[in-house]
């Protein structure tokens, strides 16, 4: 029988993503979620460190609508786009910030020619309830314009102990193929064999390592990405490991060619010292 025009349209966006089932995307929407702060001062211009990951052929951006406006001549025609279409800012209350609230509309990512969009999930925030109601908005449209929709799917509230733990990140990446994500993105569980069993949970939809703060020794990092790719992960979506970076071009070919090459982490240390 004949596919759907948005059927066939999420899947030749999802190949676009994620080119041979592996990606690394890079992820700046730091802006919002941590504010100015984060960014090296001289690259304080988002047209900066766009550049560099188009130049250095990341697989995917995922940012927001101000960026990918004020960015699209770098990457338009070059890099898939993600649209984040939630968001919150470190200004709020404590309390509020186990919320992601509506930042941008479907519609937007469908006008500036998106490949995707993304929201997030705190799952077991006291806010789930909310966040679900905007998941399942975003979910909904996205595939009645073939857009795929990636989740970070990441368990924060204020009864989880450890967002980490291995059990609760299961929990979280469950939760998200039953709402129906099209790529996951969650937290690092520590071990290559704790996350082999988050890999088993996603029961083949693509799932990616989120990045997290930027470890003090690059090569660590590497070893996170190169543990999650043995355990079958999909690859990694990356923000301040990259942009945090001294060099950021070098960040990003040595995590491609572990991610897209299984290369050791012995073989593109040099890259990132
Ligand atoms: P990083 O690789 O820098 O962690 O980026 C991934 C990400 O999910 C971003 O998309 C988001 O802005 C940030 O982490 C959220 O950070 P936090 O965990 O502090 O809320």
């Amino acid at each position: 029988m004949r596919k759907s025009l948005n059927q066939i349209g999420r899947e030749i966006r999802l190949k676009k993503v994620l080119r041979n089932n592996r990606a690394l995307i890079f992820a700046f929407d730091h802006g919002v979620e941590h504010g100015p702060k984060v960014f090296p001062e001289e690259k304080i211009d988002p047209r900066v460190i766009i550049r560099e990951a188009v130049e250095a052929e990341v697989d995917a951006i995922m940012t927001t609508l101000g960026i990918a406006s004020m960015t699209y001549d770098i990457w338009g025609g070059r890099v898939p786009l993600i649209m984040k279409l939630t968001s919150k800012t470190y200004l709020r209350p404590e309390q509020q910030r186990l919320l992601q609230s509506v930042f941008g509309y479907v519609r937007d990512a469908v006008a500036i020619g998106a490949d995707a969009v993304a929201a997030t999930v705190y799952w077991g925030s006291e806010y789930e309830d909310s966040m679900l109601n905007t998941w399942f908005t975003i979910r909904s449209t996205a595939e009645r314009f073939g857009l795929p929709v990636l989740q970070l799917a990441y368990p924060r509230g204020s009864a989880i102990k450890n967002m980490y733990d291995k059990e609760v990140v299961k929990y979280g990446v469950r939760a998200a193929i039953e709402s129906g994500a099209d790529i996951i993105k969650t937290y690092y569980t520590g071990s290559e064999e704790s996350f082999r069993e988050v890999v088993k949970v996603a029961a083949g939809i693509p799932i990616l390592m989120s990045g997290g703060a930027t470890r003090e020794k690059p090569v660590d990092f590497l070893r996170d990405v190169k543990s999650v790719m043995r355990a079958g992960a999909n690859g990694a979506v990356v923000g301040r490991n990259i942009f945090q970076h001294k060099d950021p071009k070098a960040m990003i070919r040595a995590l491609k060619l572990i991610i897209h090459e299984d290369k050791e982490v012995e073989e593109v240390a040099k890259l990132v010292e």
